[in-house]
């Protein structure tokens, strides 16, 4: 039994040394990796604070080197009035947001750096503290609320409509798939009604043909505009949602079908100054095609671009338009080679409800002035230099009648002021037709017709002894040639100074 007492205690002995010899291993172990932690710690501090610096660094370079690609730095100065305040604003917000980021990875990195794990540090633990909390609090409200009045302030500006005494130039931009449809409004600077009812091939806008507003609007394929005026684009979709855009002018505006908005801005640089502005740095000096290296530098052949800032399709990048800004001068003769499309696509054509009988304001008063400085001028002619005769344009007769055209009265308007306001004159109104046709038909016809215009004077007070009316047939042709230009020619009426 004392036997067996003694063999259990040896074994028992055994285990301990055993379980003890384990645990010292098993200690050592463990004080072993903590140190490998430590090392560990040390290592990824130290790196990560090389990474802070190399991380900002980076930042501040990649933002230098490319500056002159950012909207609102090197060239690319805003062209437009509001457009500075916008690039200010923004720099205002880069100013407060930088500093932060800045200065909150400073202290990322750097606590992590100084706190990181290390023999015989012991962390501590902040429950709350009052004083932090209105701190970190107090100085990102301050922050805020000055950043929101501010931009606040600034947008309220921007989008502010026209004032009633602002003088300004309204344009239409009308958004389709995939193009801008652009509308001058014409000489009276009021654009014409519209009606979507109305829209087709021939009336791209819908334009209403009886409201004489429109008979003047112009169809633009570029925007011209001229420098430092006041522009108020109307803004309008055809179709689906897309966005007036004119990044260099800060200009941005969604277009929305049903529903017209606008933005009012005032262009600051011309075109030609923004390519002067752009040739001083180098990477605008490089070839405009890079396939041909003599093709023009890059800031020659720039643009101010209108585009749209919608994904509105698989044509969406077609919208593009170009945008010219330029002189009062250069804009007044341009305005002067646009022809109305009225006058070019629509009048006397089927869709034209006036057929005829509707004329802008403007153009009776450019007849009115060409009319009545021709008669002033033919009557006060030298007596020697022939008859004196004046055409009686813009009036008509229905055919094969002696009946006036609505159209007639404005020129019989202009030449009856004239007759009154000029008691001297006696005139002979001579009634010409073309070759065409029986030549005894066609005097009587030109006899009548003198007539009628002769009785329309008379029916509006001019005494009757101022007024003949001759009817002179084919027999006076003053162009012989036998083309239907020379008959349109010679199918006219006369005035003739007695
Ligand atoms: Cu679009």
């Amino acid at each position: 039994m004392t036997a067996f007492i003694i063999f259990i205690c040896l074994v028992l002995l055994a285990i301990v040394i055993i379980q003890v010899g384990k645990v010292t291993e098993l200690a050592s172990k463990i004080k072993g990796e903590e140190e490998a932690q430590y090392q560990s710690n040390f290592w990824n501090s130290n790196l990560s604070l090389i990474f802070m610096v190399v991380f900002l660094g980076a930042i501040f370079v990649s933002a230098y080197y490319y500056k002159n690609s950012m909207l609102g730095y090197g060239p690319h100065i805003a062209a437009s009035k509001h457009g500075k305040t916008i690039d200010f604003l923004f720099n205002v917000n880069l100013w407060f947001t930088g500093i932060v980021f800045v200065l909150t990875h400073i202290a990322l990195f750097w606590f992590a750096y100084k706190y990181s794990g290390k023999r015989n540090h012991r962390a501590t633990f902040i429950s709350h503290d009052n004083k932090l909390e209105i701190i970190w609090t107090a100085i990102p409200a301050a922050v805020m609320t000055l950043l929101v009045v501010g931009g606040l302030d600034a947008w309220n500006d921007i989008m502010a409509d026209i004032k009633e005494k602002d003088e300004y130039i309204e344009i239409e931009a009308t958004g389709m798939q995939f193009a801008w449809l652009l509308r001058y409004p014409g000489a009276d600077g009021k654009l014409g009604t519209r009606d979507f009812k109305k829209i087709s091939s021939n009336n791209p806008f819908g334009q209403d043909w009886t409201d004489t507003k429109n008979l003047d609007d112009i169809h633009a394929s570029e925007i011209v505009l001229p420098v430092g005026k006041k522009v108020r684009v109307r803004i309008t979709s055809r179709d689906v949602l897309h966005s007036f855009f004119l990044p260099h002018f800060r200009v941005k505006m969604d277009a929305v079908p049903g529903m017209p908005t606008y933005f009012v801005f005032t262009p600051t640089t011309t075109t030609a100054e923004y390519r002067q502005r752009l040739s001083r740095y180098n990477e605008w000096q490089e070839p405009s095609d890079p396939k041909d290296p003599e093709s023009k530098p890059r800031w020659q052949v720039f643009d101010y671009e209108l585009a749209c800032a919608e994904l509105c399709g698989k044509g969406h990048f077609s919208m593009r338009r170009v945008v010219r800004i330029v002189s009062e001068d250069e804009y007044a003769q341009w305005l002067k080679t646009q022809k109305s499309y009225y006058t070019e696509s629509i009048k006397g054509t089927a869709d034209d409800p006036n057929a005829g009988g509707q004329v802008s304001a403007e153009e009776l008063k450019l007849r009115r002035e060409t009319f009545l400085a021709e008669l002033e001028k033919v009557k006060t002619q030298a007596a020697d230099a022939g008859e004196k005769v004046v055409q009686l344009g813009h009036i008509g007769f229905e055919t094969g009648s002696a009946k006036l055209t609505t159209e007639s009265k404005y020129q019989l308007d202009n030449l009856f002021e004239y007759l009154q306001s000029n008691a001297d004159v006696k005139i002979e109104l001579g009634g010409h037709t073309d070759s065409i046709g029986d030549a005894a038909v066609n005097l009587k016809l030109s006899g009548e017709r003198a007539k009628s215009v002769a009785d329309y004077l008379i029916s509006k007070g001019i005494d009757a002894s101022r007024v003949s009316s001759k009817g002179y047939g084919s027999t006076k042709p003053v162009d012989s040639a036998d083309t239907e230009e020379a008959r349109a020619k010679n199918r006219r009426t006369e005035i003739k100074f007695l």
